[in-house]
């Protein structure tokens, strides 16, 4: 008898550091926004805002907390030394670069933070979690340290929880987490299928691979995560991301496909060979069909699909249907619009579709699913979890209030050597892991 189960969704709580520095090639936003002046309090408030309308709808909502930024401890480690303010001023000098990179707030985007395997799946029917290594850019690479040690002490307890290291640091094994990382269950308590699309296959020059963009996973990263989480052929897929859309701007998969349940939703384009994706999905999932929504080019052309990022949605069950929480860009774009108001009347499995506001964070490539780390949790795991990090009315009051207090409301590139910004940021987060009862999860508090 399987057990019953939810799926907890954990945003990343955006940093007091969120700015525009066109970091990451081969993601569209993130370099037609270089150099824009960013404002953190409003990327803050609106994540909040979701997570809130989110767990008011009944949804477990877990919180994230942003990573230290500027990160002084990466840029000793690359030889910059004196005080914070020197080693500030000195690398703002030399190499401005480097200095935004350790300045990103891109811990925000949780769902690269790790992968994260159901118990139903898994082995020893614990709940299994890696780190990605994120390794194909810089300023991402640097996250996974401080991520594992807050899912430590968020899932904490071993009876009921896993945790791996991240994959060695190099490309062969790019590893970008659950934003490539689908799980297909007929409901969430039983077991189900855990589908991972990678971009390129390590170790084969002759094998398909984009040619303008990186693709940042590999199929061997996948296959490790797979293996160090105990999954077994009947709970995992492994497909290939079309390389064209990698080339088109999708540099992840769930810029282009979305899953939940017994429901695939996603662009014509998506995959490299479809038809045995759906097939190896369907052979292995236990008591449902498998729905494959296919939105044909036709209807939505991939750059719509991608400025819009109609798939980059949470797709959540709900008492009567799914709910589609689509980023306000679905709204703003003709064939996106139509095609989301046609979906509503074709009597599918998405019943409802509900708008989100997270333009702060759009504007770096990081929809409503970039901004989230699902957790699917029987009811004796979320009763094991810390509940401190998990959204209530109160929670949110105080949460919204410390943004009030701490956050700037302009940021351009400049300010980010300054050290002032360095102080409100220690001193806000050194507060922050008091309100979510987190422990010292930070260098600067050791
Ligand atoms: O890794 N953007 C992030 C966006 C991540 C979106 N995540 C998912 N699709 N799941 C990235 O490219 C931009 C930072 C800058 O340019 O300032 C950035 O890192």
């Amino acid at each position: 008898m399987p057990k019953h189960a939810i799926e907890a969704n954990f945003d990343g709580l955006v940093g007091l550091t969120h700015n525009y520095a066109g970091l990451s090639w081969g993601n569209v936003a993130s370099k037609a926004n270089v150099s824009a002046v960013s404002n953190p309090k409003q990327a803050a408030l609106q994540g909040l805002a979701k997570m809130k309308q989110l767990a008011d709808r009944g949804y477990v909502q877990g919180i994230l907390p942003p990573h230290e930024r500027p990160h002084i401890p990466t840029l000793k480690g690359l030889g910059y030394n004196g005080s914070d303010e020197q080693i500030l001023a000195a690398v703002a000098r030399d190499n401005p670069v480097l200095l935004s990179a350790v300045a990103s707030a891109s811990c925000m985007w949780t769902a690269n933070a790790a992968t994260v395997s159901a118990s139903a799946d898994t082995h020893d029917h614990r709940v299994h979690f890696t780190p990605a290594n994120l390794n194909a850019k810089f300023h991402r690479s640097i996250e996974h340290v401080v991520t594992g040690r807050v899912l430590r002490a968020i899932f904490s307890d071993e009876a009921y929880f896993a945790h791996h290291h991240a994959l060695p640091p190099v490309s062969q094994f790019g590893d970008e987490g659950a934003a490539n990382h689908t799980r297909l269950c007929a409901s969430h308590g039983e077991p189900g299928v855990e589908l991972f699309v990678y971009g390129d296959v390590a170790f084969d020059d002759e094998a398909p691979a984009p040619t303008r963009f990186p693709a940042r996973q590999t199929l061997e990263a996948s296959r490790a995560i797979a293996r160090l989480h105990g999954l077994d052929d009947n709970h995992a897929v492994f497909a290939q991301q079309n390389p064209a859309a990698i080339d088109a701007g999708v540099f992840h998969n769930d810029v282009i496909a979305v899953g939940n349940a017994n429901v695939l939703f996603y662009h014509q384009q998506a995959f490299l060979d479809e038809d045995r994706l759906l097939a190896d999905i369907s052979a292995r999932l236990k008591g449902a069909q498998l729905e494959a929504i296919r939105v044909p080019e036709a209807d939505v052309p991939l750059a719509d699909a991608v400025a819009s990022y109609l798939f980059n949605s949470q797709l959540l069950s709900a008492a009567d249907g799914m709910v589609l929480a689509v980023p306000a860009e679905c709204r703003e774009i003709p064939s996106v619009s139509r095609y989301l108001d046609g979906l509503l009347a074709s009597g599918g499995p998405i019943t409802a579709v509900e708008v989100f506001d997270v333009k702060q964070s759009m504007r770096n490539g990081g929809g409503p699913a970039c901004l989230r780390l699902r957790v699917v949790l029987r009811d004796d795991e979320l009763k094991a979890m810390h509940h401190g990090v998990l959204m209530t009315d109160s929670l949110y009051q105080h949460l919204t209030a410390w943004v009030q207090a701490h956050y700037r409301d302009r940021l351009s590139q400049d300010d980010l050597s300054d050290p002032m910004l360095l102080d409100e940021s220690r001193r806000a987060l050194d507060e922050l892991t008091g309100i979510l009862g987190l422990g010292m999860i930070y260098d600067f508090q050791h």
